[in-house]
């Protein structure tokens, strides 16, 4: 397997060795009248990543290799909801739990909470769901890739900065090697998503790798012939 292109120095994929992360891939941050837009923010930014997220869900499934997708939210008693968490933004803007046009925001079950259509998970793959930002916390994510046995991860998914970031952070000081394909990721502040990025690879790499889906589509084509 060709080394991928990528930032700080090329990456040693393993497909065997590797699964993809797509994170929070939810109507609530993608779609009108969601979690994402009732704080104010410009949805556009974050359906740019749809298409690239579609064409590497295609190409790593013909590949057969491993897919995780994570949703962000609560349950319906907001029970796992923290206090800090809940209580912002403070007044005016929609907080976690309040009825919006997709019901309940960010809360499992709820119109909202669900995958975006064009990204939803296929029967077999694992659909893990999160109360907090990065995916480790009080999930049972550890354990999935254990039993996968894969000690590589493409990561993508929304917010580049946020959920996709504090995932990296949290998989890198677990001993995961980390490769975020920039197209595939976004963020509402366009400056944000490319800070995020250059944190990723700055310093040889402190967190990981960052590349592109073309580079990471062709690998998977060629394990393919
Ligand atoms: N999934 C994720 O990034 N959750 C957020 O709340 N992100 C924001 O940018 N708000």
């Amino acid at each position: 397997m060709p080394a991928i292109a990528a930032e700080p120095y090329p990456f040693a994929f393993e497909p065997s060795a590797c699964a993809l992360i797509v994170i929070d891939m939810q109507r609530d941050f993608l779609e009108p009248g969601g979690f994402g837009a009732s704080l104010g923010n410009n949805i556009s930014h974050l359906r740019r990543a749809i298409e690239p997220n579609r064409r590497l869900l295609a190409a790593w499934r013909r590949a057969g290799l491993p897919v995780l997708h994570t949703r962000e939210g609560h349950r319906p008693d907001l029970s796992d909801l923290p206090r800090a968490k809940h209580a912002r933004p403070p007044d005016k803007l929609a907080r976690i739990g309040d009825v919006g046009p997709m019901g309940r925001i960010l809360v499992q079950g709820e119109p909202g909470h669900a995958l975006i259509p064009e990204l939803a998970a296929l029967p077999g793959e694992s659909v893990i769901d999160k109360p907090g930002k990065g995916a480790f916390y009080a999930t049972d994510l550890q354990a999935q890739l254990d039993a996968l046995g894969v000690h590589q991860l493409v990561i993508t998914g929304v917010t580049t900065e946020i959920c996709v970031q504090s995932t990296v952070r949290e998989a890198n000081d677990r001993g995961y090697d980390c490769l975020v394909p920039s197209d595939c990721t976004a963020s509402y502040f366009p400056e944000f998503h490319a800070a995020a990025l250059k944190m990723i690879s700055a310093q040889g790499g402190i967190l990981g790798w960052v590349s592109h889906s073309d580079h990471l589509i062709s690998a998977l084509s060629l394990q393919n012939e």
